[in-house]
């Protein structure tokens, strides 16, 4: 800075300022308060100094080079962690690119918080033009569970107070707070400071069925002949496994785990039906839902998959009161927390359970093992390039010797084979999609697992996937993160191999460049990068990255044809006649 420029004394050493503190630290101080370790952002005006300042007050601050990666990465850590995870964004285009991850955390009952500087109230109000001027707090207010702003130093210990209880109680969800830049300027006296800083007490507090409800369930279940639990991921989040393997093996019904409450009870359980499904949701006459809605995934309950129209009895443990009959009647609510709700039907049920007939669990048990058998020999194969099998059926062994890697997965096939083949052997370890099947999550999901479990993580990507979030590489090599990432390369959005249908010179809409080599980009960061076109070559690879820890990426070639069109759920894809007329190429996919 010139001589000229540098004012004439410096106004800090003039003031007094040890017995002050200000909107920066008061931020700081009360979220270290609450709890709060880690924060994923992305710096810039009017957060810069907070991410530095907080990493000076010994939080760790994890910057990432897009704000919905940084937001997905604390979407998985509120899942993985039952803490509120932390992104904090800069204003309006920021705040914008962290909303997306803001939103799905709230779809998929994650407490996360996202933290967003914001401009000049009385400027932005009158919309007078302000640096990146926009009303923040009401765009953010339809995509999360709350949403507050707090504009004096002295109500910052409240509103995140505010925050964290509203993202942790009852059914989890996003929360923004509102951070205009002046706020974080602010001083005040420290002490008075300190005593405005608000400790949550019980955030997330123990909440019990009634007594009525648990007799009606324990009846229910009583009088089922062919009964099914599905576990969802509320399951895994609730963090109390012990209990829920206790209640699964007491009942001895099939279970279903759902994709992320997958290794909940061990996949290779002998309880476990995910090889029978169809079987199990075709005949079952009782499902008893543990943290899992009757949404889209389950086609809400309903259709040829699920049976005779009204036969089934529901069972339905949820946090939520409205989540009961929002597809289909619930016979037996069980309104609380999972980890109450169950001891209270475990202590109903008592010691004389009567399991379910061998007619039913041996049934499901024989389809479970005809199913395992038929499938075992293609997981085996050792085709140059590789289908999905070959080459998930190596993962597949990976994740069983070492059972505390985190697998994060997205994609299409590469999702949907890998959560079908993949067994998942304890809790919470497995990250994916969600809700909402969004693309994108994996660079941030791998992240915030490495950073949250400090396990190694194994991040199984489709090629299109991973081009959402692919330049997140630089940000794991930066933290020297213990992440491998298989880019499943067919060329393209469920298969490589689509023509231009006007036959001019662009390719398909869902083709890319063939032959692409992403491990290049892990290369250019420092990391371990390469390219393996067999089982046997991709099988050393992941040992080597699991035995170094090192950031790697190995850009595995499948075959441009070995995909169908969206995986599994083709049959959601809009068609007409018309359509189907016009474009005899359409029957071929
Ligand atoms: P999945 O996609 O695995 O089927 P969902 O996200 O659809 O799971 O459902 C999770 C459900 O779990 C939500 O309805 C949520 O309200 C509920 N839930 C989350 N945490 C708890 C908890 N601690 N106790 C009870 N229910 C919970
Ligand atoms: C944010 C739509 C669903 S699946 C997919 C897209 C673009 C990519 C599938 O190709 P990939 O996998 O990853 O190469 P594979 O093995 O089948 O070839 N934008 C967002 N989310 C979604 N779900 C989409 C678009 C989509
Ligand atoms: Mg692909």
């Amino acid at each position: 800075m010139s001589a000229i420029a540098q004012p004439v004394g410096d106004a800090a050493t003039e003031v007094e300022t040890s017995s002050l503190t200000d909107g920066f630290h008061l931020l700081i101080d009360a979220l270290k308060l609450n709890g709060v370790e880690t924060i994923y952002n992305v710096p810039g005006i009017p957060i810069t100094d907070l991410g530095r300042y907080a990493q000076a007050q010994g939080l760790r601050v994890l910057s990432f080079r897009h704000e919905q990666h940084a937001g997905y990465a604390a979407a998985a850590a509120g899942f993985l962690t039952k803490k509120p995870g932390i992104c904090m964004t800069v204003s309006a285009p920021g705040f914008l690119n962290g909303l997306t991850a803001l939103a799905h955390a709230t779809t998929n009952c994650w407490p996360m918080i996202l933290i967003s500087g914001s401009s000049e109230r009385e400027i932005v109000d009158l919309q007078r033009g302000d640096y990146e001027e926009m009303d923040q707090l009401a765009i953010a207010r339809p995509h999360c569970k709350a949403a507050y702003r707090i504009l004096h130093a002295e109500d910052i210990g409240l509103g995140v107070a505010r925050a964290i209880r509203a993202a942790l109680s009852g059914r989890p969800g996003g929360v923004y707070l509102d951070i205009p830049g002046a706020l974080l300027g602010q001083v005040m006296d420290a002490v008075e400071g300190e005593k405005s800083l608000i400790k949550v007490v019980e955030p997330n507090p123990a909440s019990y069925p009634g007594p009525d409800a648990v007799t009606r369930a324990v009846d229910v279940l009583k009088s089922a002949k062919k009964p099914l639990i599905i576990i969802g991921k509320g399951a895994a989040y609730a963090q109390c496994d012990d209990k829920i393997r206790q209640l699964v093996e007491t009942l001895g019904f099939p279970y279903l785990p759902m994709s992320m409450a997958k290794g909940l009870l061990p996949d290779t359980h002998p309880q476990c039906a995910s090889a029978a499904r169809s079987l199990v949701l075709k005949e079952s006459d009782c499902v008893f839902l543990i943290g899992a809605r009757l949404n889209w995934l389950l086609s809400h309950g309903q259709g040829k998959g699920w049976g005779e129209k009204g036969a089934k009895k529901f069972v339905q443990i949820d946090i939520e009161p409205i989540e009961m009959d929002s597809n289909q009647p619930i016979a037996a609510p069980l309104i609380g927390d999972i980890e109450s709700c169950a001891t209270a039907l475990l202590d109903a049920i008592g010691s004389d359970w009567q399991k379910p007939s061998e007619e039913w669990t041996g049934a499901v048990r024989s389809k479970v093992e005809t199913n395992v058998a038929k499938m075992a020999p293609r997981l085996k194969n050792n085709n140059s390039p590789m289908d999905y099998q070959g080459s998930l059926g190596v993962i597949k062994e990976a994740i069983a010797e070492n059972p505390d890697v985190v697998l994060v997965n997205e994609g299409a096939n590469a999702l949907d084979q890998c959560r079908s083949i993949v067994d998942i052997h304890k809790p919470r370890k497995r990250l994916d999609v969600g809700t909402w099947g969004i693309m994108g999550i994996g660079m941030g999901s791998a992240v915030a697992a490495a950073v949250e479990t400090g396990n190694q993580v194994l991040a199984v990507e489709g090629d299109s996937a991973f081009g959402f979030c692919g330049m997140e590489v630089e940000t794991i090599c930066r933290y020297k993160l213990p992440v491998c990432i298989v880019v499943m390369n067919n060329n393209g959005i469920y298969r490589g191999d689509g023509t231009n249908w006007g036959g001019g010179d662009d390719p398909s809409t869902t083709v890319f460049v063939k032959d692409s080599r992403y491990d290049l980009m892990m290369q250019a960061f420092g990391g371990v990068g390469v390219t393996v076109d067999n089982p046997d070559a991709l099988r050393q690879a992941v040992k080597e990255a699991f035995a170094s820890g090192q950031p790697t990426l190995i850009n595995a070639v499948i075959a441009e044809d070995a995909g169908k069109e969206s995986g599994n759920i083709g049959n959601l894809n809009p068609s007409s006649v018309v359509a189907q007329a016009r474009y005899p190429q359409a029957k071929k996919i």
